[in-house]
């Protein structure tokens, strides 16, 4: 099977399962799993930022930011198809009793300006009847906007708009060491004006399971009992941790073979009938395209391409192919190919 539904698929690397079974563990519910706290060191040091968290998933460590930056009846304004909104359960209204304000990108790219956001904005002079804003929630890359990228310069400029109306900011950083390999640039410096920024280690990067949490000491400090709150307390932790930190120093000078992966992959099916996408578009390791004009149902095209050895999302009228090291160029060509025979064969 070539399985492009996700990175979250990739399987740990021979280094990652040497480390884990090597891995030095304790009880890091007291703080004692010396593996654990090896790598939040580590995380904060590479993101530049006070002190990080281990959490066991990426929807965790967001909702958990949501939750301490907000109060109850807040809006969190972010990009309409933001991962925080759409896709964790509605946790935001769950557990920090906040509602979305979602904002549309003036050209569909998903890549927000602060004049997008500034419209959405309810600030302390509002009327009453209105729900003030508590947070605003960046993604970068962007995942289901197509892995689209929020510049430095962009990231800094929402800061600052959202920063000035005293209104904290939190990045939905799952990908950005995707995001930083394609600007060239570090993640720290792609993540340095936002107060908390969350990233998985469990995605492109390739480790079986956890994500972090990133931000001031006092930030870090409440995060860990929110996580114990959630139910995120682990023990001996440090198995997992262990591949995280593999992950953390070697996977991220490999992604850009997953992005010229992916350029390829968009470069193929932009050819295909019926197929719409702007493969100039596709700058990290997300491809999505738009199939309407195929008259074939997105759902019923990932089931033929499943009986051809190849996996996808699809949803609505697009499909979803994500490339990460689990998947070489061979393997694109022949997903390329897969797809063709797929939409020829009525
Ligand atoms: N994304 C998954 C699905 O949930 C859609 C995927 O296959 O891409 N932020 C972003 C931007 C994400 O893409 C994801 C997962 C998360 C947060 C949540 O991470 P997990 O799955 O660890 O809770």
């Amino acid at each position: 099977m070539i399985d492009l539904r996700s990175d979250t698929v990739t399987k740990p690397t021979p280094a990652m399962r040497r480390a884990m079974s090597e891995a030095e563990v304790g009880d890091d519910v007291y703080g004692e799993d010396p593996t654990v706290n090896r790598l939040q060191e580590r995380a904060a040091e590479v993101f530049d930022k006070e002190a990080a968290l281990f959490v066991p998933t990426g929807s965790m460590g967001n909702q958990i930011a949501v939750k301490l930056h907000t109060r109850p009846g807040a809006e969190v304004v972010i990009e309409e198809r933001g991962h925080i909104y759409n896709y964790e359960m509605a946790a935001m209204a769950a557990v920090a009793g906040t509602l979305a304000r979602p904002v549309k990108s003036a050209d569909g790219s998903g890549i927000l300006h602060w004049d997008d956001i500034k419209a959405a904005i309810h600030a302390n002079d509002a009327p009453y009847y209105v729900a003030p804003t508590g947070l605003v929630a960046l993604e970068n890359s962007h995942n289901l906007a197509g892995g689209t990228l929020l510049t430095r310069e962009r990231t800094g400029e929402i800061c600052a708009g959202a920063h000035a109306l005293d209104i904290p900011v939190h990045l939905d950083g799952a990908r950005i060491f995707n995001a930083a390999a394609a600007l060239s640039e570090t993640v720290a410096a792609l993540a340095a004006p936002c107060d908390s920024v969350m990233f998985c280690l469990s995605k492109g990067l390739g480790a079986p399971v956890g994500s972090m949490l990133l931000g001031s000491r006092a930030f870090i400090d409440e995060a860990r009992r929110w996580r114990k709150l959630l139910g995120g307390g682990m023990r001996q932790a440090g198995v997992i941790a262990a591949a995280g930190l593999v992950a953390l120093e070697e996977s991220p000078k490999l992604l850009h073979l997953d992005h010229a992966n992916a350029r390829r992959l968009a470069a193929g099916v932009a050819e295909l009938p019926g197929v719409k996408i702007d493969p100039e578009r596709v700058v990290t390791n997300i491809v999505i395209f738009d199939i309407a004009d195929t008259g074939q149902a997105s759902e019923d095209i990932c089931v033929r391409l499943h009986m051809r050895g190849v996996l996808a999302s699809g949803f609505g009228s697009s499909i979803r192919m994500v490339t990460h090291y689990d998947v070489s160029t061979a393997d694109i060509d022949a997903a390329v190919k897969a797809l063709r025979d797929v939409l020829l064969e009525r």
